[in-house]
Formats: C-alpha cells, sequence, structure tokens
C-alpha cells in the first residue's frame, strides 16, 4: 500500500516537473498555390504552427487575410513562411486574383 503510494506520489512528481518544459512542437504545414487556385489547407491547425506558401504559378500572387493581419507576397515560383498568431477562421485571398480564396480554421 505504501509503495503504491510512494510510487503514484513520484509519478506525479514526474509529470508536474516534465509538463511545464516540454516543448510545444509547431507544425509547418505546405499550402501550394497552382493554376490560380490555393491548394488544401490543412484541417487542425494550431496558434504557431506554420504555413510555408508554395507559388507554383508563372505570375505573381498574395496569401492575404480579410482582416489585415498578414499579407505575403508570392512572386512567381517563390515561397514564404507564415507563422499563425492568432486562433479563429481566417479568411484569406490573393489581392491580385479575386477569385482565390481559402479559409485556415486555427485553434488556440
Ligand atoms: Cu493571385
Amino acid at each position: 500500500m505504501s509503495t503504491l503510494l510512494i510510487r503514484r506520489s513520484m509519478l506525479a512528481g514526474l509529470l508536474c516537473f516534465l509538463s511545464p518544459a516540454a516543448p510545444v512542437l509547431a507544425e509547418e504545414y505546405v499550402v501550394t498555390i497552382d493554376q490560380m487556385e490555393f491548394g488544401d489547407v490543412p484541417a487542425e491547425l494550431k496558434v504557431g504552427d506554420v504555413i510555408i506558401w508554395r507559388n507554383n504559378d508563372m505570375f505573381r500572387h498574395t496569401a492575404t487575410d480579410r482582416d489585415g493581419s498578414f499579407d505575403v507576397d508570392l512572386p512567381p515560383k517563390a515561397e514564404a513562411r507564415l507563422v499563425l498568431e492568432s486562433a479563429g477562421s481566417i479568411e484569406f485571398y490573393c489581392r491580385l486574383h479575386s477569385g482565390m480564396v481559402g479559409t485556415l480554421t486555427v485553434s488556440p
């Protein structure tokens, strides 16, 4: 009985020690622009994750938040990184081609 209690408290102590130090791992996702369209966006995004916008077209594009929190310029065949800094449903578009639209769903 006492041995079990000691083991449990040691385990709890260990977990308390480890949890705050455990790194929060950000994921990187690629969203490819091809033939004037944004490709599929990842379904499970979190604050801190990174979107790598990759423009495969011969045209310049942008990935621009409708609320103005980001505006990524994407020359032909270029790519750029965007760190997601806020949670929510983020509608984005290309400033140069208004038909190019998408939505990022970011959880806290
Ligand atoms: Cu465009």
